[in-house]
C-alpha cells in the first residue's frame, strides 16, 4: 500500500522537500551490505513484506565503499563468506587466501543475483530521519530520495565502520588539488602515476594503501601520528585443488568456526584454533633467549607470550621486539625509530600487510613523525607541520570513522516521547545485546555497540545475528504480537556485564586509545563498544533468552 504527501526534512547536511511516497512494510532493511543483504533474503524467505534501502548505488557496504587500491579482508576468504547457504559455498570461487576488495564486490554482487535480492532494493536512498508512533507501533522512515517508509519493524544493518571521519586539520578545504579518503575512494579508481602524494593516517587503511600507492608515485609522503602494530598478513593464491579440497570439508570447517572466540579459524596467515596461551613469560626470559625467539618466529615473537598482552611491563618488552623486526626489515635508522609504536600492543587492531616496512627502504618514500613534528594546516599545495612544509598534488586520508554509532547517530532516530537516539547515546551507547535499545521499540541493530562484531569474523557475527532477529520476527508474528521493546533493567544489566568483561583489560586502560574506546572522536564518551565475551558465549547467551520466550524484553 502506498500514500504521497509532502514533508520537509534535514539532518544537517541533506534537506529534503519532495513529493514522497509511502510504502507500507512488515520491515525495512536499512544497508545493503553483507548483514543488511542477508537480513533481507531471510525475511524474504519467511513471507514477510520487507525492502531495503541502501546510500550507495550498489550492494556491498563495507566492500563497496573502501575500494581504495590495496584494500583486503584480514581473514581467509573461505570463513570470510556466507555460511547459510550450501549452495552458494559450492558455486563461489575464492582465487587467494584472503581476497582483495575487487573479489569481495564481485563476491557479493554475486550472492545479491544469486538470491534475486536488488529488486527489493532501493539504491542510492539515504535514511535520514525515522520516528517511531506510538499509536500505531510502527516506524516512519524519511529518505532524501523522496521514498518514505511506514514499517512494523526496522532493523539498521548500517555497519560498524561505515560513517567517516573528516579529519579536522585546519585549511583541508583550501587544498587545491584532488583530496581522496580511502573509505569513499573513487568508483572509476584513480591513477597515482608520477604524481606527488600526501597521506594521512597509518591505520589497517593506511597500512594496507601505502605500499601499494608508493609503486605508483613519484613521491610519497606518509604523515603518522601512531605508529602501526602490523605483520606480514601471508597471502598467496589458492593452490590447485586447495579450493575443491576445502569446499569438500566446509561443514566441518563451518562447525570449527562456530567454536572460536572470532568465528574464525585464522588471522590472516596465524591459525587461532585451539591456540592456549603459551608456558613462556617475556618478563621472566633473560634478552638473548627473547632475541632467539624473534629469530625463531619472526613477527609471531612479540606476541608469543602469555603475559604480553596482559602486563605492561611485559608489553612494553613485546613491544621490544616488535622494534627488534623493524629494525631488521627497514634499512634508515631514524625511519625505524619513528615506526615503533608508542602505545601498548593489543590496543588498537592488530593489522595485517603486503611489504609495509620495505616501502620505507624506497627512496621516494618519506615517513613524517607526527609525534615530534605536528601537523599546524594543510595549505593550498601540500601540508605545513611546525618542521617545514611538504609540497605534494593528491592528498589521500585513511583516517577511519565514527565507529560503531557513528552510522545510527547520523539518522535522526526518534523513539518513545520523541527521544532521540544519539541523545541516550550521550554518555555511552546503551543497548540490550547489541540488538535493541531501550526506548525504540521494533528498532534492531545488526552487530551493534554492546555485541562482538568487531571483534570478529563479521560475517559469521552478522549471520548470528539475522537468524536470531528473523527467528524473533516469526516468533512474534506466530504469536499474534506486534511490538518487542528491550527493557531498561536487562539492558543496564547487560551494560555492566560487558563492562566487567574489560574491567583490568590493558585494551580498555588509559594507556589505550582506539576507536574501539570512541577515542578517535573529539568529545566522544569513552567506552569499550564491543563485547568482550566471544561468540561462542554471546550466541549462547542470545538463544537462551530466546528460549526463555525473549526474556528481558517486553512483548505486546
Ligand atoms: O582507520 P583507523 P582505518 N591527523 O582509525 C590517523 C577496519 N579495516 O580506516 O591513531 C593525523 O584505524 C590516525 O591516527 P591516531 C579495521 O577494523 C579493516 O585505517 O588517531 N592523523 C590513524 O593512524 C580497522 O581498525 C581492514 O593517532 C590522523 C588513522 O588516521 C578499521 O577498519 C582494512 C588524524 C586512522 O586509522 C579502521 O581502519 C581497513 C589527524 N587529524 C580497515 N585523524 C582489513 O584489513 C586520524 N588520523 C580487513
Amino acid at each position: 500500500m502506498t500514500a504521497t504527501n509532502t514533508v520537509a526534512a534535514a539532518d544537517g547536511v541533506n534537506a529534503v522537500k519532495a513529493e514522497n511516497k509511502t510504502t507500507r512494510l512488515d520491515a525495512l532493511v536499512i544497508g545493503a551490505g553483507v548483514g543488511g543483504l542477508y537480513m533481507l533474503h531471510k525475511l524474504r524467505e519467511q513471507g514477510f513484506n520487507v525492502r531495503a534501502v541502501e546510500m550507495g548505488d550498489g550492494v556491498g557496504g563495507t566492500w563497496y565503499w573502501n575500494r581504495y587500491p590495496g584494500a583486503r579482508v584480514d581473514v581467509e576468504s573461505l570463513e570470510y563468506s556466507f555460511s547459510f547457504s550450501k549452495e552458494i559455498e559450492q558455486e563461489w570461487d575464492w582465487t587467494e587466501i584472503m581476497a582483495s576488495q575487487p573479489e569481495l564486490e564481485r563476491y557479493i554482487n554475486f550472492v545479491a543475483d544469486r538470491l534475486d535480492l536488488r529488486r527489493d532494493i532501493e539504491f542510492q536512498t539515504k535514511v535520514i530521519s525515522m520516528t517511531f508512533d506510538e499509536a500505531t507501533d510502527r516506524w516512519l522512515v524519511v529518505t532524501d530520495s523522496g521514498a518514505q517508509f511506514d514499517a512494523q519493524f526496522v532493523i539498521a544493518a548500517t555497519g560498524c565502520l561505515s560513517a567517516p571521519l573528516t579529519p579536522q586539520i585546519e585549511g583541508l578545504d583550501s587544498f587545491t588539488g584532488p583530496v581522496l579518503y580511502t573509505n569513499r575512494f573513487p568508483k572509476e579508481g584513480f591513477d597515482f602515476t608520477g604524481l606527488r602524494v600526501g597521506l594521512i593516517g597509518t591505520g589497517s587503511s593506511g597500512v594496507q594503501t601505502i605500499p601499494v600507492v608508493a609503486e605508483q608515485a613519484s613521491e610519497l609522503f606518509v604523515f603518522q601520528r601512531s605508529a602501526a602494530y602490523t605483520r606480514p598478513a601471508g597471502n598467496r593464491p589458492l593452490a590447485p585443488g586447495e579450493l575443491d579440497e576445502a569446499k569438500a570439508d566446509y561443514e566441518n570447517i563451518r562447525y570449527r568456526q562456530r567454536q572460536t572466540f572470532a568465528g574464525t579459524l585464522r588471522f590472516g596467515a596465524v591459525s587461532v584454533e585451539g591456540v592456549t596461551p603459551p608456558d613462556r613469560r617475556i618478563l621472566q626470559t633473560p634478552l638473548e633467549q627473547r632475541i632467539a625467539v624473534v629469530d625463531e618466529l619472526g613477527w609471531g615473537a612479540p606476541q608469543a607470550w602469555a603475559d604480553v598482552l596482559v602486563d605492561l611491563d611485559a608489553n612494553k618488552a613485546g613491544t621490544e621486539l616488535y622494534a627488534e623486526l623493524i629494525r631488521r626489515n627497514v634499512k634508515d635508522a631514524q625511519t625505524a625509530e619513528a615506526l615503533v609504536p608508542h602505545y601498548p600492543m593489543g590496543c588498537k587492531r592488530q593489522i595485517i600487510d603486503t611489504g609495509y616496512f620495505e616501502t620505507f627502504n624506497k627512496d621516494h618514500v618519506t615517513l613524517v613523525d607526527l609525534r615530534k613534528t605536528p601537523i599546524e594546516r594543510i595549505t593550498p599545495n601540500g601540508l605545513q607541520t611546525t618542521d617545514g612544509h611538504y609540497e605534494f598534488d593528491v592528498l589521500y586520508c585513511a583516517t577511519g570513522f565514527d565507529a560503531m554509532t557513528g552510522a545510527l547517530n547520523r539518522i535522526d532516530i526518534r523513539g518513545r516521547d520523541g527521544k532521540l537516539l544519539r541523545d541516550e547515546w550521550r554518555d555511552g551507547p546503551g543497548s540490550y545485546l547489541g540488538l535493541q535499545v531501550a526506548g525504540f521499540p521494533n528498532l534492531f541493530t545488526i552487530t551493534g555497540p554492546g555485541s562482538p562484531s568487531v571483534l570478529a569474523n563479521m560475517i559469521m557475527a552478522v549471520e548470528q545475528h539475522v537468524d536470531w532477529i528473523a527467528d524473533c520476527l516469526t516468533s512474534l508474528r506466530d504469536s499474534g504480537s506486534r511490538v518487542i521493546e528491550a527493557q531498561a533493567e536487562a539492558q543496564q544489566a547487560w551494560i555492566e556485564h560487558a563492562a566487567a568483561l574489560v574491567e583490568g583489560e590493558l585494551r580498555a586502560s588509559e594507556s589505550c586509545n582506539s576507536w574501539y574506546l570512541g577515542a578517535n572522536i573529539p568529545g566522544k564518551v569513552r567506552i569499550y563498544m564491543p563485547y568482550m565475551g566471544g561468540l561462542p558465549a554471546y550466541r549462547e547467551r542470545c538463544d537462551s533468552i530466546a528460549a526463555a520466550g525473549y526474556a528481558g524484553f517486553a512483548i505486546a
